[in-house]
């Protein structure tokens, strides 16, 4: 049974004021609280086994790592991969982009073309945008429509034997809108040999994933917005692609032999993990993903909805509120403006006073701000532990803030 006082129970950060007022905590598509069983676990680590992976012989260091790759492997299950060896440590979603794009270098050349959509985070926008000076590469752009909704139809237009990656998210941060990747993959893989990848940074915490079903050679995502600690990520690489391409970060552990004639590169995940990683935080994520499956995923996912629908209908009766995506099919964000309030961070200052943490501003997505013409929204967005009666706050909030700055 979904019981979402128990639920809230496990975050201790939750009972709190802030501002003199009950925290509701509305920014968790920028990062999510972490329950006590995910800060057990990391704390666990360091005062009992802290040690460094796959270096010692001695107990520590073999517990260290029997933890790290016990965790690799939920997180293989979590997204259901073929192997565990593809999964790669990572610090986040930005990480992992920009190493995907730095290991195609070789792969492209000047003429080819990236097809991104305007619906990008920054970091699906700018290593792409590095790559295509290092290479020569043109960045194309899938447009959107009013309502935010991807132009599929120009993807058929803009895919052709030029296309040598494609790089979408699956759920749009700044507005919430899932992204039809199912598609975008089909069409992609018809007519082209492109690489594709999915950012899935806002979709992995709400949604179940299946790598093998979709069928993209790499998914992204941050560990610190699906409750695990922050400085986590994994980037999912098919196997025969990682095989294929170089190593990111030269350094320890990414080797088989070092000489100063040459090096030979270790085998998977290794290659793509140089260097000491976050031990205690990746196995803090094994243990997010152990939160994420007691609650049951399809139980986050009602819930969530539920919470969205809710506070839809509540801002849409707050007269000039306008929202963004509003008619786009939509998970976990509600981005809205009041009219006649020119900036939105005067109405996350209100709100704070409040007690509410929302997000404002353009969310590292400039284009998508530029498309409406403004220059920020109001973000609300949603984990499993928000309730109606946070919602009912908000719209509250928002009325006091458009009275107050109108
Ligand atoms: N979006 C937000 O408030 P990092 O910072 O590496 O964990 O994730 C980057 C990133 C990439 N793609 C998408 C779709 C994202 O939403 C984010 C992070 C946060 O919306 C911080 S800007």
């Amino acid at each position: 049974m979904f019981d979402i006082q128990e639920i809230r129970s496990q975050f201790s950060i939750l009972d709190q004021k802030v501002n003199g007022k009950p925290l509701v905590y509305l920014d968790n598509a920028a990062t999510s609280q972490k329950p006590n069983s995910v800060l057990e676990v990391w704390n666990k680590y360091y005062t009992e086994i802290n040690a460094n992976v796959h270096r010692g012989i001695h107990t520590l260091s073999q517990l260290a790592t029997e933890e790290m790759e016990l965790s690799r492997r939920k997180i293989q299950k979590f997204i259901n991969a073929k192997h565990d060896f593809e999964i790669i440590f990572t610090k986040g979603t930005t990480e992992g982009l920009n190493l995907i794009s730095y290991i195609l270098t070789q792969k492209l050349k000047k003429d080819d073309e990236i097809i991104i959509s305007y619906l990008e985070h920054h970091s699906n926008i700018v290593p792409w945008q590095l790559l295509c000076e290092r290479t020569g590469a043109k960045l194309r752009v899938i447009p959107i429509d009013e309502n935010g909704i991807l132009q599929l139809d120009k993807l058929d237009e803009l895919l052709s034997e030029k296309t040598k990656v494609v790089s979408v998210n699956q759920v749009s941060n700044a507005l919430g809108i899932v992204n039809p990747i199912e598609e975008i993959i089909a069409k992609t893989r018809k007519n082209t040999n492109a690489y594709i990848v999915i950012d899935g940074a806002q979709s992995a915490p709400h949604f179940t994933i299946d790598v093998q079903k979709l069928d993209c050679d790499f998914f992204v995502f941050s560990g610190h917005k699906m409750y695990a600690p922050m400085g986590t990520g994994i980037l999912y690489g098919k196997q025969e692609v990682l095989e294929d391409l170089p190593p990111f970060h030269g350094g320890g552990e990414m080797i088989a032999t070092c000489s100063f004639d040459g090096t030979t590169y270790a085998g998977l995940p290794f290659k793509f993990e140089a260097g000491t990683p976050n031990v205690g935080g990746n196995i803090a994520l094994g243990a997010a993903v152990d939160f994420i499956q007691k609650v049951g995923q399809e139980n986050i996912q009602n819930h969530e909805n539920a919470l969205l629908e809710y506070a839809q209908r509540q801002l849409l009766e707050v007269e000039g509120l306008k929202i963004y995506g509003e008619k786009a099919h939509r998970t976990g964000v509600v981005s809205f403006n009041l009219e006649g309030v020119g900036i939105s961070s005067d109405v996350g200052m209100i709100l704070d006073k409040m007690g509410i943490a929302v997000r404002t501003g353009h969310h590292c997505t400039q284009p998508i701000m530029n498309f409406f013409n403004i220059a920020g929204t109001v973000r609300a967005s949603f984990a499993v532990y928000n309730t109606f009666n946070e919602i009912d706050s908000l719209v509250e909030g928002v009325k006091k803030a458009q009275r107050m700055l109108s």
